[in-house]
């Protein structure tokens, strides 16, 4: 029997926030003992390496907008862009480990150039759909879901040579709570389909689950799966540059991944903004790992 290939590709970037040390997400990742774990469950592993990334104190400062290292996170996202194509060329599945949540500007050009009629899901307590006029941080990890609906500076909107990446009806967000007044305009204004803390708490994940997965069934072929790990409450993922109170556990983040991994609508997938500096003896880390097997398969029986 042909084994299930998968090919992860880190991304050491911290340049789409302020906060130091989510460069160092991948090594956190890969230090949890990720490629024991997918070796164990049967799957041939192929390990990419990271791709480069300028460090903060190299990175070119255009002054012409109030993007924070904008060229650099570009750069780095064109890069990104074309190794996943390539790993999604290979038939391998790929899996991302950022970096911060700007990542997914170049994980997403890469998945929808080979991928058509893409749905996205959103696992994070934000909606990172600012735009420059709107982001009240100019921070880059607050933008990347706008600019692949096609919203946002032309030069995230552009990387892969085309936009949008994905249709705004084609995205569901889960675990919201710290929406931005701009953020939630355009959510309303795009239809986008969001699950935020209030609609978990009243149905429960199982249910807003099986929402999820039946509304992308219906509408698209391919699913990419972009968790933030600050989607997750703050207690049982500490490492992380902007927790927010009040998140999913542990148990219903795990739920989610079954459930995913059970309707097998996933064919790409990243995990993101772990700190190994803000974290706790790697839990983050190590939580992000259990969610990647749950995802993948791993069984409690
Ligand atoms: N919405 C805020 C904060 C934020 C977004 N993503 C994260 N934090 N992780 C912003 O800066 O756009
Ligand atoms: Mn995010
Ligand atoms: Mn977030």
């Amino acid at each position: 029997m042909k084994k299930k290939q998968v090919s992860i590709i880190g991304v050491p970037m911290d340049l789409g926030q302020t906060r130091r040390g989510v460069d160092m997400g991948p090594s956190a990742i890969r230090y949890g003992g990720l490629y024991e774990r997918l070796t164990d469950l049967g799957y041939t592993v192929h390990d990419k390496g990271d791709i480069t990334v300028d460090i903060l104190e190299n990175a070119e400062q255009s002054g012409t907008s109030n993007l924070k290292n904008l060229e650099s996170v570009t750069e780095a996202s064109e890069c990104l862009a074309k190794k996943i194509e390539q790993i999604i060329t290979d038939g391998h599945f790929p899996l991302v480990l950022g970096g911060d949540h700007s990542i997914a500007l170049g994980t997403l050009a890469g998945v929808a150039k080979k991928h058509k009629n893409l749905g996205v899901i959103w696992y994070d307590a934000h909606g990172d759909l600012n735009t420059p006029d709107t982001s009240p941080s100019g921070n880059i990890h607050g933008m990347p879901l706008a600019a692949s609906i096609g919203i946002g500076h032309s030069a995230l909107i552009n990387i892969g040579g085309f936009s949008p990446k994905v249709k705004p009806e084609h995205v569901v967000i889960i675990g919201a709570r710290d929406l931005d007044a701009g953020e939630r305009k355009l959510i309303k204004e795009k239809g986008i389909k969001v699950y935020t803390m209030h609609e978990i708490d009243r149905l429960g994940m199982s249910a807003v689950m099986r929402k999820t997965i039946d509304y992308l069934r219906e509408r698209t072929e391919f699913v990419h799966l972009s968790l933030d790990l600050d989607g997750l409450d703050p207690t049982e993922a500490p490492g992380v540059g902007t927790p927010v109170a009040g998140g999913l556990s542990y148990r219903e983040s795990h739920l989610a991944m079954e459930m995913l991994e059970e309707s097998s609508i996933i064919t790409s997938a990243e995990f993101v903004e772990v700190n190994p500096i803000l974290d706790e003896k790697n839990k983050t880390g190590a939580a992000a790992v259990a969610l990647i097997a749950s995802l993948l398969g791993e069984k409690l029986l």
